[in-house]
């Protein structure tokens, strides 16, 4: 999957390890946006749900996303995206100090990982404990979820992507959270017409229709 780059830059080393039907999609999809050349590894997760061992072999901590650029081994979505960014994509999706937005952008980029995704996750283990919005313990954190979503629909209302009219790095960080994600926590989407006019207009990026075939064929993104 390597192509000539046009700036004569090397990233011949960039590496994205894609687990299937994780967080590196968001990476393969950020390649395929910044147009940057780089090998794409695809692995299986176990019968567990685990990653297998020659992808926790590639870093300390050993969850996907990694990537490696010769001898780095480079693993948290955040930073990658921004290393990503920053490193070989001149620093094009991201947003400086300078600009109106650069605080919508900190605000949506660390809000994926920072909120949203442990929002998911404790839905996530509360179903798998059997737990519903009956149990009081259980309805106070499933709130997050709830309130997550709202936020993020009122947003979503009020600008085309997170940071504001143009697509940016915090949507490369969002979107697993609305999308993929919920293989693992069916949420009906139906109450956030926002969110779904948003994930259409993603669906429709052709970079994102890339990354999706190629990081995940056979798979129809869940964008509805
Ligand atoms: N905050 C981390 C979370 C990474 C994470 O939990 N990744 C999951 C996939 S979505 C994983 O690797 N699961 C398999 C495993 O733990 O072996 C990041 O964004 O990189």
């Amino acid at each position: 999957m390597l192509a000539a780059d046009p700036t004569g830059e090397d990233h011949a080393m960039l590496t994205a390890h894609h687990l299937r039907r994780s967080q590196s999609e968001r990476i393969v999809w950020l390649c395929e946006e910044l147009a940057i050349p780089y090998t794409l590894v695809l692995y299986d997760r176990q019968p567990d749900g685990l990653a297998p061992p020659d992808y926790k072999a590639l870093q300390a901590f050993g969850t996907a996303p990694i990537v490696t650029d010769g001898e780095l081994a480079l693993g948290e979505s955040g930073a990658i995206v921004d290393y990503v960014t920053a490193k070989h994509g001149g620093g094009r999706l991201a947003v400086g100090p300078e600009a109106a937005n650069f605080a919508d952008y900190l605000y949506w980029f660390h809000f994926a990982n920072g909120s949203m995704m442990p929002a998911r996750m404790v839905a996530m283990i509360a179903g798998r404990l059997g737990l519903s919005e009956e149990n009081p313990a259980a309805r106070a954190l499933l709130r997050r979820s709830k309130l997550a979503y709202a936020v993020i629909e009122d947003r979503l209302g009020r600008a085309d992507y997170f940071a504001g009219p143009e697509l940016t790095a915090a949507d490369i960080m969002m979107v697993y959270t609305l999308t993929t994600t919920r293989v693992y926590t069916p949420y009906d989407l139906a109450p956030y017409p926002n969110v779904r006019a948003y994930l259409q207009r993603i669906g429709a990026r052709r970079a994102y229709q890339r990354a999706m075939a190629k990081a995940e064929p056979g798979f129809a993104p869940l964008l509805e």
